[in-house]
């Protein structure tokens, strides 16, 4: 058995065929295996603190489907969680962060805590990388210190990001107090992905799920500078191990996220036209992006959406995923039958 990994050989500017494979969401409600996991963890939370459980969990995908990569199972706001904002994950709402946080609760907001508080994520990684296959890679992640924002500001779901936009603006919180929300995530994102690294991951992702709100120069300030920022701390103390940025929804801001934050990697959402992606194949490797409702549909929306991805970006570094996460009612075969008819694409690097 061979220690490479065709997943890392891929972020590292290596093009390979069939290109390596996983999907966002890969661990999740649409697996029975999951679910009956999830109740016997109770809640959410506990799920992503158990590491035997969330280890279990991320292995799930790959034990049925010989993904390439595996992604650790945890959440962007366990970030939050950690610093003192109290998380829950209630039934049919979503995450709520209680209290919402305002400009008077920023200075309370507990770096120490968080590193103690998401310990736990670092004996999953351990327990996973012990399990895992020398050929599979391990994915760590955090969200974008924007993203994690807006959530913290709303107390939950985000809806318009009003919360975190207007804090931004200087009309509910100053202009400064955000700027010091946005740096300490900065400081405890770089180190918490410093100490998955240290763990075991073999490549981390930064889950920017709305930077696609924002205009121009506020997507340079809450978007790109803090991933620099990011970036950089990470390449700093883990020169080798690859970043892949998620932009969600950055549409014409994709070039400059590439260009100006350092990442490795980038992963391009479901709405990024074919153009575009070759274009930005040309400055990093690419991940992505097929439309997670192909996925759902399956079938020949499925195989046309495969082949398409194939062929297009196939001919330089490229990671074969989806432009979201998987969506939780997609039947578990069509996944099976995403990654058959990927591996079976006739190779368009081919003479
Ligand atoms: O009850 C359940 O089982 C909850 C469903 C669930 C799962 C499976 C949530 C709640 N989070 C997760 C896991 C998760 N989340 C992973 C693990 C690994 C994998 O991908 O398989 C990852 C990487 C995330 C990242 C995440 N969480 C993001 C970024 C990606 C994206 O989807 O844009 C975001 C925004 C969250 C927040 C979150 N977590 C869960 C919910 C319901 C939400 C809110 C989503 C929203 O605001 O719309």
């Amino acid at each position: 058995m061979t220690n490479k990994k065709p997943f890392i050989e891929a972020l590292n500017g290596q093009r390979q065929w069939p290109p390596p494979v996983w999907l966002m969401r890969q661990a999740g409600r649409y697996l029975p295996e999951y679910q009956t996991v999830r109740k016997e963890a109770g809640s959410f939370l506990d799920l992503c603190y158990s590491p035997e459980l969330a280890a279990r969990v991320t292995l799930q995908p790959i034990e049925r489907f010989d993904f390439d990569a595996a992604i650790l199972f945890a959440d962007i706001l366990l970030v939050a969680d950690g610093l003192g904002q109290k998380v829950s994950f209630e039934e049919g709402v979503g995450p709520v962060l209680k209290p919402p946080l305002t400009q008077d609760a920023v200075a309370g907001l507990d770096g120490g805590a968080a590193r103690h508080r998401l310990q736990p994520v670092m004996e999953t990684i351990k327990l996973v990388r012990a399990a895992l296959a020398p050929e599979k890679a391990l994915i760590g992640f955090c969200g974008a210190p924007w993203t994690v924002a807006t959530y913290m500001a709303a107390g939950g779901t985000p809806g318009e990001h009003e919360a975190a936009r207007l804090w931004a603006y200087g009309a509910r919180g100053s202009r400064q107090s955000f700027q010091e929300l946005i740096d300490l995530l900065v400081e405890v994102s770089a180190e918490y992905l410093l100490s998955q690294i240290a763990a075991g991951v073999d490549a981390v992702q930064l889950f920017d799920s709305w930077a696609g709100v924002l205009p121009p120069a506020e997507f340079q300030q809450w978007v790109v500078e803090p991933t620099a920022k990011l970036v950089a701390k990470v390449k700093a103390g883990a020169p080798d191990v690859p970043i892949i940025g998620f932009p969600r929804g950055a549409g014409p801001g994709y070039p400059a996220y590439v260009r100006e934050t350092g990442v490795s990697a980038v992963s391009l959402d479901t709405m990024m036209p074919p153009k575009m992606a070759r274009f930005l194949q040309k400055l990093v490797p690419v991940q992505g992006n097929l439309d997670p409702m192909a996925l759902l549909a399956g079938g020949e929306a499925l195989e046309r959406g495969v082949d398409q991805l194939a062929e297009t970006l196939g001919r330089d570094p490229f990671i074969f995923n989806l432009g979201h996460g998987v969506h939780r009612l997609t039947p578990p075969d069509h996944v099976g039958a995403l990654v058959a008819r990927l591996r079976d694409c006739p190779d368009p690097g081919a003479a």
